[in-house]
């Protein structure tokens, strides 16, 4: 199949707010420093879901969205050393492996030593095509827009090598395509983008943990990981407690049920002063501002994972920050996805990091509209598609 276009089956975004539908497309060959990959199994992740509804500011159609992917290299073009074929890459997010956070090594940003975001195909990317300008996808004679540098709802996608990180062939791609985005989001961010020196939450630090699906779950098994002493998950939903138990929090606070009190005076009382750190794993900006306040003066910080729609915008009393607490963000969780991805595979495989553990629900690619609804309800925190 090498070299040439290949018709298969992908769920395709039309438009917004509408279901995806299952179409044949025609997926061309991958040109220089391009891989061609045959996609076995895709998690689906609340910001496909945010992208599909229309709220994202990049987002466009038609398009094939999953960035969440795992699968084996068909075929690679001009130029590519770092995979080569029958290689079983896990797609990250492009920032790269295919993961959406690529990693070139060479620009500004991966040079930096300060950040897993890569500079080098962020505009393409973000516009949807490959960096040459084009898209590899046709269906019914329209080009379809790619998403993420990933498209994994694909039987075949097309990525920039930049975006691919080849793993270990004995890791099972039904359960490691997970670490293409949710796992690795979470618990990155809880053991390298918390903390000034980028190590993580230190030991018996005092966690409050916002949102418990499967970034929250990660962020609370990364907390665990790296010895916090309280871990206090925050959601809505009551089931929740006891899946955060599954994964080592420590306490449950559900917000609506505490009185007059809000939720910063409490999570305040439950850590005399404050919590060292706070996440956001829901994508509310309401909640964002409620994380960073329920920081401990002096040093709290509160670290941004969700992401909210257009023309949404975070607030507080900038004497939050003057008084010593710090908010920030983090993509794929800071984790530099070619060289850091390999190894928390490993810890999967040597049983060190729970990835199992997360998938509730499965479905066939024709059922793929159904793993959103899944998605959606409340039981679910991850549903894996059989491409
Ligand atoms: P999810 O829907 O499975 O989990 C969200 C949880 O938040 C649910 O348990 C829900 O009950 C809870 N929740 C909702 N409103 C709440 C509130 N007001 N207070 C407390 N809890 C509340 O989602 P997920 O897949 O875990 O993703 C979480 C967020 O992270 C999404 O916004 C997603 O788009 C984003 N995300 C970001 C990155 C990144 O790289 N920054 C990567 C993956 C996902
Ligand atoms: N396109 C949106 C923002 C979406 C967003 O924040 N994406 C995250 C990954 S979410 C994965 O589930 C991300 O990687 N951001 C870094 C980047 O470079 O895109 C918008 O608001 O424009
Ligand atoms: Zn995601």
């Amino acid at each position: 199949t090498a070299g040439k276009t290949i018709t298969c089956k992908a769920a395709v975004a039309w438009e917004a707010g509408k279901d995806l539908s299952i179409e044949d497309v025609e997926v061309a060959p991958p040109k220089a420093h391009e891989v061609r990959i045959q996609i076995y199994y895709t998690g689906v992740c609340h910001t496909d879901a945010y992208t599909l509804s229309g709220k994202d500011p990049e987002g466009a159609f038609p398009i094939v969205l999953g960035h969440e992917g795992a699968g084996i290299v068909e075929s690679v073009g001009e130029g590519v050393t770092s995979v080569k074929e029958g290689d079983h890459p896990t797609t990250l997010l492009t920032i790269i492996a295919p993961n959406s956070t690529p990693e070139c090594r060479e620009c500004k940003f991966c040079k930096s030593g300060k950040t897993n975001l890569c500079g080098k195909i962020r505009a393409t990317q973000g516009r949807g095509v490959m960096p040459d300008g084009t898209s590899r996808f046709k269906c019914k004679g329209k080009d379809l827009l790619h998403f993420m540098g990933t498209s994994t709802f694909s039987q075949y996608t097309v990525v920039a090598d930049i975006s691919v990180v080849a793993i270990t062939d004995k890791a099972p791609m039904d359960r490691t395509c997970l670490l293409g985005c949710g796992i690795t989001t979470g618990y990155g961010a809880a053991v390298i983008t918390a903390g000034r020196g980028g190590g993580g939450v230190e030991k018996g630090s005092n966690v409050a943990v916002f949102g418990a699906g499967c970034v929250g779950l990660s962020v609370v098994q990364g907390c665990v990981k790296n010895g916090a002493k309280k871990i206090i998950v925050v959601d809505v939903n009551d089931s929740k407690e006891e899946w955060g138990k599954k994964f080592g929090a420590t306490d449950f606070v559900n917000p609506t049920k505490i009185g007059d009190q809000s939720i910063q005076e409490k999570l305040i009382e439950m850590t005399d002063g404050g919590c060292d750190y706070t996440f956001d794993c829901t994508g509310n900006v309401h909640v964002m501002r409620s994380a960073l306040e329920a920081c401990h003066k002096g040093w709290g910080e509160s670290i941004i994972i969700g992401v909210a729609a257009a023309g949404q915008e975070i607030s507080t009393r900038p004497f939050q920050l003057v008084t010593g607490r710090v908010w920030k963000g983090c993509a794929f969780g800071g984790v530099k996805g070619r060289t850091q991805l390999p190894d928390l595979v490993d810890d999967y495989m040597n049983g060190k990091l729970k990835v199992n553990e997360f998938i509730t629900h499965r479905q066939p690619l024709a059922n793929i509209n159904q793993a959103f609804s899944d998605m959606k309800a409340g039981d679910c925190i991850r549903c894996v598609v059989n491409m």
